[in-house]
C-alpha cells in the first residue's frame, strides 16, 4: 500500500510517497519519492504503478482551486469551525447528520481533524486565545459524544476488547475519542481512560481487564519518556499484552523501545504516520490471532 506523507516545515506543506509494507506482522514505512511543496503537487508527478484511488482522492483535495469536492471540503469545515466556536452542539449533530456521502471515518478525517489542525495554527500564530481553543476542544468532544450516542443502537459484537489511554502527562485525548468512536461503531468494546492518569494506574487497569489490544495515542513530543515507561510498566505486569502506540508524537518512539529488553517488541506496535482511517480498516493485524 503507498500513501502521501505531509511533513510542515516552516509552514509549508511537503510531500513524500510513501510504501507501507508488513514484515513480520508489523508495518514497515519506505519513502518512494519526494514529491515537493503540496500545493504544487499534480497527478503526473506520481509514478503509475502507484496511483490509487486513495492517492487520486488525496490529489483532489489538495488541489484546490480546480476542485469541487475540495471546495465542498473547505466550505463545511469553515462551517464546522464556527459551530466549535459556538459550542453549538446541536447544529453540529444535525449537520454531521445531513451530509450523507461521507461515513463517520471520512467525516473525522476530512472535516474535524484539519479544523483542529487549523485551530491549532491560529493558536499557535496568536490568531486564536486559548479559551476559544478550549471552546472548540471541548465542543469537539461534546460532538463526538452525541455521534456515539446515535449509536447506540450498536450493540458490542463481542469483536474484542480495547483499551484507550494517553500517557501520563498527555492531555490530548481527541484522538482516543475518535477511535473509540469508530471502534465502537465496528462492534467493539470500547475502555477509554484518556486523557493522563498515572502510568502505574493504567497499567494496573489494563491487567485487570486483560483488553485484546491497548491503544496509546500520544501527541506532545515531550510525552516520549512518559510513553517508554508506560510501556515498560505494561509489560512487567504481563509481557503478553498487546499494544498500538499512535499519533504525532510516536515517530520519536521507535528508537527507544527498539532495543529496550524490558519490552516485547513482538507485540507492541509503533504506528509512525498512519491514520486512523488505515489502522481501522487493519486493525485484525493487531489483535490475538
Ligand atoms: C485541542 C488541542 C489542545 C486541547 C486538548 C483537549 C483534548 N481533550 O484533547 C488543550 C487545550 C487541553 C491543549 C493543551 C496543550 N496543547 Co494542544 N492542541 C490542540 C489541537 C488544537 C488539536 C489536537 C487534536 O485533538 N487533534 C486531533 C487529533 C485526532 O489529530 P492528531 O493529534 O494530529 O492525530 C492524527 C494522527 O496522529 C493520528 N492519531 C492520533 N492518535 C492515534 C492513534 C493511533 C493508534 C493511530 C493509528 C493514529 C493516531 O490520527 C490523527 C489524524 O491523522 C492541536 C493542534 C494540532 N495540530 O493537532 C494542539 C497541539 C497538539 N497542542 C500543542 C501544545 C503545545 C499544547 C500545550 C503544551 C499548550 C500549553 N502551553 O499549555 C498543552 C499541553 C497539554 C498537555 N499536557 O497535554 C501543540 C503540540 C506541539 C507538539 N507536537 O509538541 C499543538 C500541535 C498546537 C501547535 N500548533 O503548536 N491542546
Amino acid at each position: 500500500m503507498v500513501y502521501i506523507r505531509i511533513k510542515r516545515i516552516k509552514n509549508h506543506d511537503y510531500a513524500y510517497l510513501v510504501k507501507n509494507t508488513w514484515i513480520n506482522k508489523k508495518p514497515k514505512q519506505t519513502i518512494v519519492k519526494y514529491l515537493g511543496n503540496v500545493s504544487r503537487l499534480k497527478i503526473e508527478d506520481i509514478p503509475e504503478e502507484y496511483i490509487t484511488d486513495q492517492i487520486r482522492t488525496f490529489l483532489q483535495r489538495v488541489n484546490r482551486n480546480t476542485n469541487e469536492p475540495e471546495i465542498y471540503d473547505i466550505k463545511l469545515q469553515d462551517n464546522i469551525f464556527n459551530l466549535l466556536k459556538d459550542h453549538d452542539i446541536s447544529k453540529l449533530t444535525k449537520l454531521y447528520q445531513s451530509i450523507g456521502d461521507l461515513d463517520l471515518v471520512d467525516f473525522y478525517e476530512r472535516m474535524i481533524i484539519p479544523v483542529l489542525h487549523k485551530i491549532g495554527d491560529l493558536w499557535e500564530n496568536g490568531k486564536l486565545d486559548v479559551a476559544t481553543e478550549h471552546v472548540c476542544s471541548n465542543a469537539t468532544s461534546n460532538l463526538i459524544s452525541s455521534i456515539n450516542l446515535d449509536k447506540t443502537y450498536i450493540q458490542s459484537k463481542n469483536k474484542g476488547k480495547i483499551v484507550l489511554c494517553t500517557p501520563e502527562g498527555e492531555l490530548h485525548n481527541i484522538g482516543c475519542e475518535i477511535l473509540g468512536s469508530l471502534l465502537m461503531e465496528r462492534g467493539y468494546k470500547i475502555f477509554d481512560i484518556s486523557p493522563s492518569m498515572p502510568n502505574q494506574s493504567i497499567a494496573e487497569y489494563i491487567h485487570e481487564i486483560k483488553p485484546d489490544l491497548t491503544i496509546i495515542s500520544f501527541t506532545l513530543k515531550e510525552c516520549v519518556n512518559s510513553v517508554v515507561r508506560l510501556i515498560n510498566e505494561i509489560n512487567q505486569k504481563d509481557k503478553n499484552f498487546r499494544i498500538v502506540v499512535g499519533g504525532t508524537g510516536s515517530s520519536l518512539l521507535k528508537n527507544k523501545i527498539t532495543n529496550n529488553r524490558n519490552i516485547n517488541n513482538r507485540y507492541t506496535f509503533v504506528l509512525e504516520d498512519v491514520t486512523i482511517r488505515y489502522f481501522i480498516k487493519n486493525i485484525k493485524k493487531f489483535l490475538k490471532d
